[in-house]
């Protein structure tokens, strides 16, 4: 047997021995193993992110001033000097804390399971390390180890406890302040990396050992003192000390899945595992005057919309000094709950939309045998009792409202622009109601066709639009709704589009650049070449004219937006919009 097989086969034996296997390589396993290890997270969909810690004390206040920025980051944002913010420790007495109330919430919401920061940034440690005495057992009135706590509780009720772990350490002696103005991000003492390494390690065996996570959740692994290198070293000990561990990617970019942080991104992360992390108000770490609640409408919608593109979502509360998960935060999560308990099934274990783009909502499939189910997240409701689910092609098994406990069929009828489901004149959920709808085999969708509007017009949007190329893509969130990072002239967008009143367009365009990039509008055996003004700034658009074109007879056509490469600069394209003009 190869030696590296030796190794592996070895390393799992002394592994299920609870000793550390070295030597072994994790970043390389195969894909069954993988898919293996990644698979209760996978069928999850839906975490709980828990940031407590001593910094919920002053709770955004220091000194009686309010201090801007979130919670947790309280002692660099009002540069606390070290022996002033570890008085706090004295002050942290969660009396109310209850880890099986906490778990219960979390659990009653759906949620699958839960990541607790066990050190923060600031270096206090939420269990009972031998590694230092500031921890809370040993530094806190409260002296218990909350977070033996809350995994005992996790385990009593059937919820995955994990850990998240910040590589920066405000408070740790070979790590020194970046400035004078705050500790971010922290510089190495000469020649303590090695110490500090040595704890990090310690800490994580501890973790591991005492606490058996299923997830280490890295975080603060941005300073420069901090190398791939040592990601991959520290990936490789902690996948030694737990093999069916999974581990974030916050370890330089080395680990299991990606963590978009506060947003979704616009088509997912297609191909890899992902994880978007989000507060429910502005704040990982409490704060006392931060009441910007997001609405239990914007939570569900989120959630189904990661899930629609194949991600988890990881929802963050904040609990306060004296152990309490805020009641606003209980609140969104009971709401998440009591509409996870009619459609859970369209969360859990689905995978991401087989539609680029759907008018009405979302979509999430499950493979069932030999069929799937696809599961239509309607936000908008047809007033007209018809639900267009465009350019599938499958013919349909069975269509029914996830809401309804009989199942009672709905009909479905195939029209040249896909298939119409007719539905109940009210939404059986104000939020998102679940059509459940069966097809045979594996989802076979078109890319659907533009239609003209009501005022003969066609819009061409960015998010409908098939890239052809590597680095090309749809941008969304944040201002973004258009295609972007248009570096390379030899890749291109095009559309379809249904005319139905033919005569002569007005083509517009929507761009933004930095300078005047050409290019060449195809359609219909016409080409119309025109240039982006300058506007100075990627996110500031202009609309402008590209020419006419002439389409003489009703019928599906394609339009393409070809480069021109000769002095070729990046060009923000939000939208086409041809214009009947008569
Ligand atoms: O700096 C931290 C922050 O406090 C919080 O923990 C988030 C959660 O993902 N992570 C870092 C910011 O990216």
């Amino acid at each position: 047997m190869k030696r590296i097989v030796q190794i592996a086969m070895w390393g799992l034996c002394l592994a299920a021995l609870g000793a550390p296997v070295r030597g072994a390589d994790w970043l390389h396993e195969s894909k069954q193993a993988r898919d293996a290890r990644m698979e209760w997270w996978r069928e999850a969909r839906f975490g709980m992110f828990i940031h407590w810690g001593l910094y919920a004390v002053p709770a955004g206040v220091w000194k009686g001033k309010e201090i801007g920025g979130i919670g947790e980051w309280i002692m660099n944002s009002a540069n606390i000097p070290r022996k002033e913010y570890e008085q706090l420790a004295k002050q942290f007495n969660p009396v109310k804390y209850n880890p099986d109330e906490w778990v219960r919430i979390a659990k009653n919401a759906g949620v699958k399971y839960i990541v607790i920061t066990s050190k923060h940034h600031d270096g206090f440690c939420l269990f009972n390390t031998k590694a230092t005495d500031y921890n809370v057992v040993k530094a806190t009135p409260y002296g218990k180890d909350v977070l033996k706590m809350l995994a005992e509780a996790c385990r009593r009720q059937g919820i995955k406890f994990c850990v998240y772990y910040s590589i920066m350490d405000w408070h740790h002696p070979s790590q020194l302040p970046g400035s004078a103005r705050g500790y971010n991000p922290t510089k190495i003492a000469p020649g303590r990396k090695a110490e500090y390494i040595a704890y990090m390690k310690q800490q994580l065996k501890e973790l591991v050992e005492q606490y058996d996570p299923g997830i280490l959740w890295f975080d603060g692994g941005w300073p420069s003192w901090f190398t791939a290198e040592d990601g991959a070293k520290i990936y490789n000990y902690v996948r030694s000390l737990k093999p069916s561990i999974i581990i974030n990617n916050r370890l330089q970019g080395v680990g299991d899945y990606g963590t978009p942080e506060q947003h979704i991104p616009a088509t997912g992360l297609p191909g890899v595992d992902w994880e978007t992390c989000m507060t429910m108000n502005n704040t990982w770490g409490y704060k006392l005057h931060d009441n910007n609640w997001k609405s239990p409408k914007t939570l569900i919608r989120n959630l189904v919309d990661i899930a629609s593109k194949g991600g988890n979502y990881l929802l963050n509360v904040g609990p306060t000094a004296e152990g309490l998960i805020p009641q606003a935060s209980v609140e969104r999560l009971a709401a998440m709950g009591k509409w996870m308990k009619v459609n859970g099934e369209a969360i859990y274990g689905t995978s991401a939309s087989p539609f680029k783009r759907l008018p009405w909502g979302r979509c999430t499939q499950k493979r069932i045998g030999d069929r799937t189910r696809l599961f239509l997240h309607v936000f908008d409701w047809p007033r007209d009792g018809e639900l267009l689910v465009p350019g599938l092609l499958n013919e349909p098994l069975a269509a029914w409202l996830l809401s309804d406990p009989s199942r009672r069929p709905l009909r479905v009828e195939r029209t040249d622009l896909g298939l119409v489901i007719r539905v109940p004149s009210k939404a059986p959920d104000p939020i998102c109601s679940v059509i459940a709808l069966d097809v045979p085999g594996k989802p076979e969708v078109i890319p659907t066709a533009a239609t003209q509007g009501a005022d003969g017009a066609v819009r061409l949007a960015a998010a409908d639009a098939r890239l052809h190329g590597r680095q090309l893509r749809y941008e969304s969130g944040k201002g973004h709704d258009n295609i972007g990072y248009w570096l390379n002239p030899k890749e291109w967008a095009e559309w379809t589009f249904r005319v139905t009143q033919p005569g002569l367009f007005a083509v517009e365009a929507v761009g933004a650049s930095l300078e005047t990039p050409a290019f060449v509008v195809a359609c219909n055996g016409a080409e119309l070449k025109a240039a982006c003004p300058k506007t100075g700034d990627y996110s500031k658009y202009v609309e402008f004219p590209v020419g006419e074109l002439e389409i003489g007879a009703p019928g599906l056509y394609s339009l393409s937006v070809r480069p021109v490469e000769e002095g070729w600069t990046p060009l923000n394209l939000r939208s086409l919009t041809l214009k009947l003009v008569r």
